[in-house]
């Protein structure tokens, strides 16, 4: 009877045990971008595609538009396990590493299939950065090319001397310095606001972006130069993602390559109905002149010079790969 008692005890302590390792696990995932935002949608389909798979294991809660962290707070909070996940501009810590700054040169890659080969030829240089800092990339998806927008027509780089110039990472903050205008750093969710206040009255993002912000209250113009195609990551900790169990860890990684695909493509998908509603919006929508263009391109020919010299050998072998 007794030995009867302490097998079912012992038993039932390792069923416990067992389901207590299988337990549901909770992770906050803070994104900087707010929730009707393209990317944001794709990161809310993955989420529920992880609750779906894990059957309810991996429930992941999506904290958009910086109300958790803000947008360049999250890679540190990924890095010190205040968020187990969450999203991030790559360019935004250029200042860390030169690398995280190639994908936001201006005229290095304009294009989709260009962006794509880009991030072919710098992943490897890219994640082995972040592996050091204990983060693992999930997935990547572009912004739409980059364009400029202004409060007031301009046709060349000199008309954007003095203007106060919203700048999203280091490299945007640099085309201020080389085209004389004044920088101040100002993330996606602030930027409205900044407008309203006249603290910035020109700035190069998407027609995405501008869509969100809806800045045609006070911006007119959109010069459609596409001068490049920004990257975000979702990146998780490594030590989170060690903590799941292997069927867990398979569903994360393919919701996220599920993700990855269907955010490049909504993203080219949705390039021209982003502008489209500027259009609507009242704006006028403009390729940009021929002055314009080749003032930007040159910008971009000083930073590639500036970013090889930086990056060494390394960065000269990742510009090689990508013209080949
Ligand atoms: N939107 C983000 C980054 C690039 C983009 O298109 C922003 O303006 O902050």
């Amino acid at each position: 009877m007794l030995k009867t008692l302490v097998a079912v005890s012992v038993a039932t302590t390792a069923l416990l045990c067992g389901s207590a390792a299988q337990a549901q696990q909770k992770w906050d995932m803070p994104t900087g971008y707010p929730g009707n935002n393209f990317h944001t949608e794709n990161i809310v389909q993955f989420a529920a595609d992880v609750d779906k798979a894990t059957g309810g294991k991996l429930k992941i809660t999506v904290h958009d538009n910086g109300s958790l962290f803000k947008a360049n707070e999250i890679k540190r909070a990924v890095q010190g396990g205040q968020a187990d996940i969450g999203e991030i501009i790559i360019s935004g810590f250029s200042n860390e590493d030169p690398m995280f700054a190639i994908d936001s040169i201006p005229f290095l890659a304009t294009g989709y299939p260009e962006a794509e080969k880009l991030w072919k030829v710098s992943k490897a240089a890219t994640e082995a950065r972040l592996a050091k800092q204990g983060i693992k990339v999930l997935y990547v998806v572009p912004w739409p090319p980059q364009g400029i927008f202004s409060a007031k027509p301009i046709n060349s780089a000199a008309d954007l001397k003095g203007v106060k110039w919203r700048a999203y990472n280091p490299n945007t903050s640099r085309i201020a310095q080389l085209v004389g205008a004044q920088p101040v750093t100002i993330q996606a969710a602030e930027l409205t606001q900044a407008l309203a206040t006249g603290a910035v009255t020109a700035f190069m993002t998407s027609g995405a972006t501008g869509y969100d912000s809806k800045v045609w209250e006070q911006v007119k113009y959109y010069y459609d130069v596409a001068a490049w195609l920004p990257k975000n990551l979702v990146i998780v900790s490594q030590k989170a993602f060690d903590r799941l169990d292997k069927p867990t860890q398979d569903a994360v990684l393919n919701a996220a390559a599920a993700a990855e695909a269907r955010g490049w493509k909504t993203s080219a998908e949705k390039n021209n109905w982003y502008k489209e509603q500027l259009t609507k919006n009242g704006m006028k929508v403009e390729a940009g002149s021929e002055q314009l263009r080749s003032d930007f391109k040159k910008i971009g020919l000083t930073m590639i010079a500036d970013w090889t010299t930086q990056t060494g050998a390394e960065g000269q072998a990742i510009i090689d790969a990508f013209r080949k």
